[in-house]
């Protein structure tokens, strides 16, 4: 299926896996409407994309009537991108304040606006919906419990919303990335460059670019194959807390 001109939102756009996909969709021909917090990054990114762009936070309450008000809520495909983790230590020590932006960012807001464009896509006889999930939705581990759970409720939403479409010219889908080298690890540590660079240390992590790639592949099959999921770690890692390292 090709995506010349095709219509398509995508959350989180400023940075790693979102810009990588971006920078990917742009190659491809499709019509981009990027979402991000950071108005600067994400106003260079629409320019080398010619894409439209609204800089504002998914979790705002008006965000919905905003983005209806800038660019309509008719899209042919809407990319669930955004989404963090915060914090990796246990939940008892953990602040809710972390708790409570995750699951804003990876499950309510995702869940918000994909409430808000699918009945248009239904209307206008198809679309796709593709969410950012990761192996944290298939998985738990220590210092992981809020983020697991948002990744196992999306995982959920998504898997739910694929069977109650069927039949509606609708692929909704996921990819689940293992350990990606992207800001990820540094908003995990809240900053911490030390500490996320150790996380991929003698180790060869996916890149954003590895994940665009692979988004391209599952929007790009014909209109009748749908990848409900991709999972998808380094050669170097099993699970979340396998993980081959060398030496360094
Ligand atoms: C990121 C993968 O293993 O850090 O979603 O949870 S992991």
């Amino acid at each position: 299926m090709t995506l010349l001109g095709k219509k398509i939102l995508l959350t989180g756009a400023s940075s790693g896996i979102g810009e990588a996909l971006a920078l990917a969709l742009f190659d491809k021909g499709a019509s981009l409407f990027l979402v991000a917090r950071r108005a600067d990054r994400l106003q260079a990114l629409a320019q080398k994309t010619s894409a439209n762009y609204l800089a504002m936070d998914i979790t705002q309450p008006d965000f919905v009537s905003e983005l209806e008000k800038k660019f309509g809520l008719h899209f042919d495909g809407l990319i669930n991108n955004a989404g963090l983790a915060l914090g990796r230590g246990p939940y008892s020590t953990s602040l809710l304040s972390d708790s409570e932006r995750m699951l804003q960012v990876n499950v309510e807001a995702a869940f918000r606006l994909t409430h808000a464009l699918l009945p248009k896509m239904l209307e206008q006889g198809g679309g796709d919906i593709l969410n950012l999930c990761s192996i944290a939705g298939h998985w738990t581990y220590p210092g992981g419990a809020i983020y697991c759970a948002t990744k196992h409720a999306l995982w959920a939403f998504t898997k739910a919303l694929r069977e109650e479409t069927c039949g509606k010219n609708l692929r909704v889908m996921q990819i689940s990335p293992g350990m990606v080298e992207s800001e990820f690890s540094e908003v995990r540590f809240k900053g911490d460059k030390d500490k996320a660079r150790e996380v991929y240390q003698g180790m060869t992590p996916l890149s954003p670019a590895d994940i665009a790639r692979m988004i391209v592949f599952m929007l790009e099959q014909p209109r009748h194959v749908c990848i409900d999921e991709l999972i998808t770690m380094p050669t170097d890692q099993g699970s979340p807390t396998t993980v081959a390292r060398r030496n360094t």
